[in-house]
């Protein structure tokens, strides 16, 4: 078993509800448990500021999936919930990101450990910092 740490996101339809029902997803996956949530923090859109505000929260999973396996069961969720990309850093009905998983550090086309922004996103490290504190000071420290 492993543990990793997600950051959610929503803006648009019912953000909070989305969260919850990403959340639900996860943990329905056999190779999944959500162990801790964070708090759900309401943040202003960071990079394209011209959409509406977040919903924030971060999630601490045990998993048995490898890390890319793990992004393909977010990136599934993401689009069962209805999610249709159209824009980098635009608006979503559910945005699922790996964080970290466990001290991995990789760096491949589909998946960076840990997120390659998380150190400069409070809307990230906020919520991690309340369920995992240790490891978001981890990615602060080798990131900078
Ligand atoms: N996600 C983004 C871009 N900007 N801003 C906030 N506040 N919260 C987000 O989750 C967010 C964002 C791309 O994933
Ligand atoms: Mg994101
Ligand atoms: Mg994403």
């Amino acid at each position: 078993m492993a543990r990793a740490w997600l950051s959610l996101g929503a803006n648009i339809g019912d953000p909070a509800a989305q969260l919850v029902q990403a959340i639900k997803r996860l943990d329905a996956h056999a190779g999944i448990s959500v162990t801790r949530q964070s708090s759900v923090i309401l943040t202003a859109p960071w990079g394209n500021t011209d959409q509406p505000d977040f919903a924030n929260m971060a999630a601490e999973v045990e998993t048995d999936l490898e890390p890319v396996d793990l992004l393909h069961v977010c990136l599934d969720i993401e689009r069962d919930m209805g999610r249709v990309r159209h824009e980098v850093w635009g608006p979503r009905l559910i945005d699922i990101d790996i964080i970290a998983y466990e001290r991995v550090e990789m760096h491949t086309g589909r998946l960076t450990l840990p997120h390659p922004f998380a150190h400069e996103r409070e809307f990230v490290l906020g919520p991690l910092r309340e369920i995992a504190p240790e490891t978001a000071d981890w990615i602060v420290g080798i990131r900078n």
